[in-house]
């Protein structure tokens, strides 16, 4: 199969180029990346001679390039990981977040259903349900829970998602989605909450912590994802969504000093800093579909997965370090002022 993966240079797209190539050596893979502040060549160094693997430097909004790209490589497959994916980001700027997110989805969708309704998986989040209480621990995301964004990084997203059904329903584009929850691993862009935490902590810098800590995510660690993509895609319902979470829920507080913990450093570090505007609570996934229908589990546990994390940024500095002396710093300074 020809596989066309839009964002593999980017930290889930990338994950899932690595352990592609790795699980299916009759495979090709071409990468598609506008190579923005989020793409690093270098997650993909490893990969790059392989004779299995192209790059292409090219942003999903042009269509023509998307297109010209269809007609040489003649995919079986499009999986669709490009996306603005930073909240904050959405939050300072939603404009290219609408860009990329929706118009950039249509394009790719477009290119599928004009040479030969090529198959196409949507790489989505579960931010698209908005958030649910502190206090109803009984609760969970299901894929019949109503899309209620809070962000416009997850409307764009939720835009996005509709318009992939719209196109199975209208086209008859073999699609499918997955609503996976926060991920973590190698390669994880130092701005999101756990590289940020550890990046900062080696440095010695303040560890910025939203509100009070308070409000819980659902980590999944980032190949257990890749997993689910690649047994979705290959056996999936067509038209369906699946959910994609491995039930634990930590509060972001519990998280930060678990990462002190293991780095030996001193809570005196954690910094309290103003709340993030309209900040979900609590996400939490059911994954019961995905398990029954494609048995798909999750098979690192978050205790052995944040360490493996951990020690994959202590052994690769210089691929964040690199991010983190450029232009992410300017970022840095306007965002958080300590
Ligand atoms: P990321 O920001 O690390 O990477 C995004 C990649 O897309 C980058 O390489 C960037 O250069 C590329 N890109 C951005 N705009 C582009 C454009 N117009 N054309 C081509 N390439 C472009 O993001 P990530 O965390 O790896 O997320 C990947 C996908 O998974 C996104 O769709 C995101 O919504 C979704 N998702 C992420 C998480 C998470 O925890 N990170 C969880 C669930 C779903
Ligand atoms: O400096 C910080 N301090 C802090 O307290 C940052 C960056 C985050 N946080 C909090 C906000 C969230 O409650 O940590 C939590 C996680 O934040 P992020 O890493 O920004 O992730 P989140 O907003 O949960 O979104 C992530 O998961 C779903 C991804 O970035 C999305 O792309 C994905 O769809």
């Amino acid at each position: 199969m020809n596989i066309i993966v839009t964002g593999g240079a980017g930290f889930i797209g990338g994950n899932f180029i690595h352990y592609y190539l790795k699980a299916h050596p009759d495979d090709r893979v071409v990468c598609i990346d506008k190579l923005t502040y989020a793409g690093n060549l270098s997650t993909l160094a490893p990969v790059m001679n392989n004779p299995r693997f192209r790059f292409v430097k090219l942003d999903i909004c042009d269509r023509n390039g998307v297109f010209n790209l269809f007609e040489e490589e003649k995919p079986d497959v499009v999986i669709n990981f490009a996306a603005e994916s930073h909240v904050d980001r959405s939050i300072e700027n939603p404009g290219i977040f609408l860009q990329t997110n929706i118009i950039g989805t249509s394009n790719m969708m477009d290119a599928c259903r004009t040479f030969g309704n090529v198959r196409y998986h949507q790489v989505s989040t579960d931010e698209v349900y908005g958030d649910l209480p502190l206090d109803r621990l009984d609760l969970f995301f299901t894929e019949e829970t109503p899309i209620h964004t809070s962000s416009p990084y997850s409307s764009s997203k939720a835009g996005a998602d509709l318009l992939v059904l719209a196109y199975h329903r209208t086209y008859d584009l073999p699609v499918t989605i997955s609503r996976c929850s926060n991920n973590y691993g190698p390669y994880h862009f130092p701005e999101k909450l756990i590289p940020l935490m550890i990046t900062n902590c080696l440095n010695d810098r303040p560890l910025p912590v939203y509100g009070e800590g308070l409000n819980v995510r659902d980590w999944l660690y980032v190949e257990d994802h890749c997993k689910a993509i690649d047994l979705i895609f290959h056996k999936g319902r067509i038209g369906e969504v699946y959910n994609v979470g491995g039930h634990n829920e930590m509060k972001n507080i519990d998280i930060v000093k678990l990462i002190i913990k293991e780095l030996g450093k001193d809570e005196s570090l954690i910094t309290y800093v103003t709340d993030r505007k309209g900040h979900d609570l609590r996400y939490a996934i059911d994954p019961t579909k995905i398990h029954n229908e494609l048995g798909w589990l999750p098979e690192t546990m978050f205790a052995d997965g944040i360490k493996k994390t951990i020690k994959w940024y202590l052994d690769n500095k210089s691929w964040w370090e690199e991010i983190i002396s450029g232009e992410y710093q300017n970022y840095y300074e306007r965002m958080y002022k300590i």
